[in-house]
């Protein structure tokens, strides 16, 4: 595996790639061209310059989070195949680079939700936190402009403004969208794409919903060992794989975290590790520090199953509770992230003595 921390890029991230250097523990970025839209082609010359930001300070490119998937291509709009070509384009760009992972997600209109940036904890240390009461109440505009006004100057990838501005029209988009319409348009996405993932060997890892269930009426379809084998069979191509991440199949506490990884053992191309903490059931939790005993999940247990498994892909720390004072984007603060990083170094150095090599 190798220990990475997603970055947002100059100008967007209030951390440096030095200050992720030193941490030591982390040796991998992931990062993204944060202005590219949906639909739009990242050019060979973009994708070089971002590279090299990340290797001149030392470190390396293990990652794209994410090359997102248009709303046309979602719903299956009239201009779906158009935008497929420029995804396309776009690996193949990544491809040339020697950039062989891509996350994306296939949520409709909201990436990952939360309720709460900042909730206070006994210690002053803030977390991200989720109260389903407060999505019942809520229009999508509203919550929107919530999570604008708590985000500490910065834009939080899903939410951006340029979104917010178009939210009715997108959920009329979805109106027709049921969770059938919505799978067989992605299993129609990965087999357009998975040509030239072989000829580049570029890893394609979705992302689950966040939560996993649905939300103001949205089809999810990747929320728990289901959805997964019902995914990975529909697709067989190694190539089509998954982002297993923790916190997200962790919202439903019903979904045993070993278990998923074990099912979709092989095909787990990046892992995102944290914890959560859960004040009543599904209905309210809120997220915790990496620590096993701090929060509801075994980190020991998801770490050994994924090096179980053969897990060898990039794996970050995910939200980090905002800590020491720091001022940064919720949940992607360097302070508890290193933190978080460290002890994920821990866990697996140690299973991996434990158990030898594989
Ligand atoms: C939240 C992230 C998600 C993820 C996207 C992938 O912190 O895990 O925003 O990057 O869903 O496309």
């Amino acid at each position: 595996m190798i220990m990475c921390m997603r970055w947002y890029g100059e100008g967007h991230d209030t951390v440096m790639l030095e200050q992720i250097r030193q941490t030591c523990y982390v040796k991998g970025i992931i990062t993204t061209l944060y202005d590219k839209q949906p639909g739009e082609v990242w050019h060979a010359d973009e994708i070089a310059a971002m590279k090299r930001t990340v290797e001149d300070a030392g470190l390396t490119l293990a990652g794209i989070e994410s090359v997102n998937v248009s709303d046309a291509i979602k719903a299956a709009t009239p201009d779906r195949d158009r935008d497929i070509e420029a995804y396309i384009k776009t690996l193949r760009n990544l491809g040339e680079a020697g950039i062989h992972m891509v996350c994306y997600n296939f949520m409709p209109v909201f990436d990952w939700t939360r309720t709460e940036l900042a909730r206070r904890r006994a210690d002053g240390s803030t977390v991200l936190a989720y109260h389903q009461a407060t999505v019942d109440g809520m229009d999508p505009e509203a919550m929107f402009a919530s999570i604008d006004g708590d985000m500490n100057g910065t834009v939080m990838p899903g939410w951006e403004p340029e979104r917010m501005a178009h939210v009715k029209e997108l959920f009329d988009l979805y109106s027709d969208v049921d969770e059938q319409v919505l799978f067989d348009n992605l299993v129609y996405f990965l087999n357009a794409i998975m040509p030239v993932c072989d000829e580049y060997d570029i890893n394609m890892a979705i992302h689950p919903d966040d939560p996993a269930w649905p939300i103001f009426g949205l089809p999810r379809i990747i929320r728990d060992e289901a959805h997964v084998r019902r995914l990975l069979e529909a697709v067989p191509n190694p190539h089509n794989g998954l982002t297993f991440c923790a916190g997200s199949y962790g919202t439903n506490p019903d979904n045993d975290l070993a278990r998923i990884i074990h099912a979709a053992a092989g095909r787990i191309h990046f892992a995102h590790v944290r914890n959560l903490r859960f004040n009543d059931g599904r209905n309210d939790f809120e997220e915790a520090a990496h620590l096993s005993a701090d929060g509801f999940f075994d980190l020991h247990a998801i770490v050994r199953a994924l090096y179980e498994t053969g897990f060898d892909g990039p794996i970050r720390p995910d939200h980090g509770r905002m800590i020491w004072g720091e001022v940064a984007m919720p949940g992607y603060g360097l302070y508890d992230r290193a933190l978080g990083a460290a002890y994920v170094c821990g866990l697996w150095e140690a299973v991996e003595k434990e158990l030898g090599p594989r």
